[in-house]
């Protein structure tokens, strides 16, 4: 059976930008193919600590992460595990494994560890080295489809290369996972999504970013999450149109729009095209984000910890049982067994 994954990391509350980017395309791909497929959710919690975790409290925060799952409508059946990537060793084994494929070149190029380090005095190799145990994350399970937000898809080509150069070296071991424009077909975009910083939105809404009201979190009361939208950066062209180059701030919030509504975004253009008042549609926006949120946050209350931990029982059993058997045969390949 093929298989559908991906991870989030748990270093603090999430931010509607995970939610609408890669949280809620996966809750649909669970739900339109868990008969067929094997659907991997995992918490990334070796990823987690790259940076410093807010609030210090790890072990809350995976729990948390896992709860958002299932309040954003997971499908709990028998093809759907769930488990933490730090309960699974072979994750960390193969990470080593993939560092000696990897070359140093194509590492520096990744965009989040240039932008992660950026002005930074000392930088931890965590950061530099993530993107490999991302591809370990995913080849151990020979997952095809990893449904992310726009800014990992660089680690998406990545892992495929990484796969790619193993198996020419040592013999058809991997799974290549499909390429970054077949994983958008597959989630059932035209591209992938990039839900932008509400106050500076050439940047990507981030978790860790400082400024409070340019990011809107999972647990944000409904009304403040509202102050934030009408607060939000637009432009003075003085005209709503969807162009991300010239107009980011608009196009964001009609982009948030179509995600938080489930509306086809060439709708919701055509709705607010031409438009002078953008306070209208941010009121409008402001509206629909504070809806979404008093609707999730009210599932979040119904999960149970003990739910949690259930799942991760059994989760975390099938995730060692596969990810041992991959694991072995690639230390097969290179000698090591
Ligand atoms: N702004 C975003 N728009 C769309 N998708 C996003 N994702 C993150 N930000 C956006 C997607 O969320 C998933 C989980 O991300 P992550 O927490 O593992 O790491 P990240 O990409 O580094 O997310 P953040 O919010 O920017 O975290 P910090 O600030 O801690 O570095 C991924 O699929 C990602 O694409």
């Amino acid at each position: 059976m093929k298989t559908i994954l991906t991870g989030l990391r748990a270093n603090s509350v999430f931010t509607i930008g995970n939610y609408l980017g890669a949280l809620l395309p996966m809750v649909r791909l669970a739900r339109e193919h868990s008969d067929d497929y094997n659907i991997n959710l995992f918490v990334p919690d070796l990823h987690s600590i790259i940076s410093e975790v807010d609030g210090g409290d790890l072990q809350a925060n995976i729990v948390r992460g896992i709860k958002y799952y299932i309040a954003a409508g997971m499908p709990l059946g028998k093809n759907v595990h769930i488990y933490r990537q730090s309960r699974v060793p072979a994750h960390s084994e193969l990470c080593w494994i993939l560092n000696c494929v990897a070359t140093m070149g194509e590492m520096n190029r990744m965009t989040q560890y240039k932008e992660k380090s950026e002005g930074k005095a000392s930088v931890n190799v965590g950061i530099f080295d993530y993107p490999v145990l991302m591809a370990g994350d995913i080849l151990l399970y020979s997952a095809e489809y990893v449904p992310v937000g726009e800014d990992q898809f660089q680690h998406i080509e990545l892992a495929r290369n990484l796969a790619m150069r193993f198996n020419n070296r040592y013999g058809e071991v991997f799974t290549v996972p499909v390429s970054t424009a077949e994983q958008v077909k597959f989630m059932g975009l035209d591209e992938g999504i990039r839900i932008r910083d509400l106050l500076n939105p050439e940047k990507k809404m981030s978790k860790s970013t400082p400024a409070e009201n340019s990011k809107i979190m999972l647990d944000d009361a409904p009304e403040r999450a509202a102050k934030k939208i009408m607060s939000a950066t637009t432009d003075s062209v003085g005209k709503v149109k969807f162009d991300m180059w010239e107009q980011p701030g608009v196009s964001n919030l009609l982009l948030i729009e179509a995600l938080v509504t489930d509306t086809p975004l060439q709708d919701v253009i055509s709705t607010w095209t031409g438009e002078t008042r953008y306070g209208d549609l941010k009121k409008k926006v402001a509206e629909s984000v504070s809806e979404m949120l008093g609707v999730f946050q009210a599932k979040l209350a119904e999960v149970s910890d003990e739910m949690v931990y259930e799942l991760l029982e059994s989760g975390e059993r099938y995730a060692n049982e596969v990810a041992n058997v991959k694991l072995h045969e690639v230390q097969k390949c290179v000698g090591l067994r």
